[in-house]
């Protein structure tokens, strides 16, 4: 007998039974089920039915990860076959297998030459959970066992776990279930927010010698890691001056301190580039990879390390203390080849930089370079960010922009767009399939959400 897999259910019957069930991450539970979330029940494509039956353009490509959108056949069909042929194996006791290997293969063919392993895990939290117990290993190897200290920046994010939050510079994820030992911060490169009088150029190289300063302050002897994402992304969509990075490269140089970025957004052709590090053009010792690399179609993450680190670990290092069970998971890792073949095969990852990716550019600095609500735009590839401004001139920001920028999701959503807000910015992120039509709907959908929210705060 064919019976559908979910029977549907009333709206209001889905939103008792999760407020009877769940805690929501990054909400108060409470407030949410007061109100009761959206049930969200197919997807194909850019769009997303509620069980309301309304649609939405997804302009956040779900949490930054549905590379080729909602509905791939191929990416289902790759999940059913592995799942036919060996649901489960791991890479313990001296056994692999043949999903993982030609993951592998595929993804060292996209990075550049200087990175040659990968250790595989289930999520971009768990990469960068390994990749501190990776980097200290690393050091104790090369006999520099003191070299312990990771350093972060604040506001930035790199995942909710507890070193991984660590590692991340959100207080208040701090300050709820502690921090750990030996991790440091500097301030973040967001000259829109901080830059003060200072030029972009002058701001970014300034923000980039508190990182010397912070290693001189703690010994050199001592840091083992900067780690960064190359643009903010939880923490606002914040792309650094052009002097940031290569400044941050030549400190971590002369330290001997290995610079770690954390690509779990930026990865996978949101840019333009395969990695956004290359977009900005700097040479991470270590990727941090999670997300597109299934286009979130299942669970993936994984540490990208460099010849120089992998050679160290497999000559020297002896027996690697570290294992998941469900690292390089077959049917994960099957849905992974298969997103990344169509990824470059189809050409998407080409189309973004030198189609999508600047007509988005073009569309957004047309339609709000003259806004009165947007003081800044900010993006490349498939990437934007709106920053709300209450005086232009002077860059103030509004006191409340954080309760503005979520009530312009808000109207979003009554539009039918999904935009993700953070403090006074609202961002987009669509997925890399994204046709020229799609990316003007969803424009125009967010201009009328900003418009709304600019007579609500008195600026039209
Ligand atoms: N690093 C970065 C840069 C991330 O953005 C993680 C690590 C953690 O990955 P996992 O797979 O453990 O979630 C992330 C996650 C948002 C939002 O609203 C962003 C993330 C997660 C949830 C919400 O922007 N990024």
């Amino acid at each position: 007998m064919n019976v559908p897999a979910q029977l549907k259910r009333r709206t209001e019957d889905y939103q008792r039974s999760d407020a009877a069930h769940h805690i929501h991450g990054f909400v108060d539970q409470k407030a949410l089920n007061a109100e009761g979330p959206r049930v969200m029940v197919r997807g194909e494509g850019l769009y997303l039915w509620d069980n309301e039956g309304k649609r939405y353009l997804d302009g956040m490509s779900g949490l930054w990860c549905t590379q080729l959108g909602y509905g791939r056949r191929d990416l289902t069909a790759a999940a059913a076959a592995q799942m036919d042929q060996l649901a489960y194996y791991n890479m313990f006791f001296h056994t692999t297998h043949p999903a993982v290997i030609e993951l592998s293969e595929l993804l060292f063919s996209l990075l550049p030459a200087h990175y040659s392993h990968v250790i595989y895990t289930n999520s971009g939290s768990e990469a960068n959970e390994v990749l501190i117990r990776t980097v200290r290993r690393y050091w104790q190897v090369v006999g520099q066992p003191q070299k312990k200290i990771m350093i972060g920046r604040w506001n930035g994010y790199h995942g909710s776990t507890l070193a991984a939050s660590a590692l991340g510079g959100m207080k208040f994820m701090h300050e709820m279930g502690g921090m750990i030992p030996d991790v440091a911060h500097i301030d973040e490169p967001y000259w829109y927010a901080h830059g003060g009088e200072l030029t972009p150029a002058e701001f970014g190289r300034r923000c980039a010698l508190q990182l010397e300063e912070k290693i001189l302050e703690l010994g050199a002897e001592n840091v083992a890691g900067f780690i960064a994402e190359p643009f903010q992304g939880a923490g606002g969509m914040i792309f650094p001056p052009d002097s940031y990075w290569p400044e941050i490269q030549r400190i971590c140089r002369q330290y001997d301190v290995l610079l770690c970025a954390d690509e779990v957004i930026g990865g996978f052709g949101r840019t333009g580039e395969w990695f956004a590090h290359q977009h900005f053009g700097f040479e991470p010792d270590t990727l941090s990879i999670a997300k597109g690399l299934t286009s979130g179609y299942l669970p993936m993450g994984g540490l990208v390390l460099s010849k120089r680190i992998a050679e160290a670990l497999v000559e020297q290092g002896g027996v690697f203390a570290h294992g998941l069970t469900y690292s390089g998971h077959p049917v994960a890792a099957a849905v992974a080849l298969a997103n990344l073949k169509a990824l470059r095969d189809e050409g998407i990852v080409r189309q973004v930089k030198d189609d999508t990716g600047p007509y988005l550019q073009t569309i957004l600095r047309e339609v709000f370079g003259n806004h009165p609500m947007v003081g800044e735009i900010q993006g490349a590839g498939l990437l934007g960010a709106l920053q709300f401004v209450e005086d232009k001139a002077t860059r103030k920001r509004f006191e409340h922009e954080n309760d503005l920028a979520w009530q312009c999701r808000t109207f979003g959503f009554e539009e039918g767009v999904i935009i993700r807000s953070t403090l006074g910015r609202m961002i987009m992120a669509p997925a890399l399939v994204a046709t020229r039509a799609e990316l003007d709907e969803l424009v125009d959908k967010t201009r009328i959400a900003v418009d709304r929210t600019a007579r609500i705060a008195g600026k039209l």
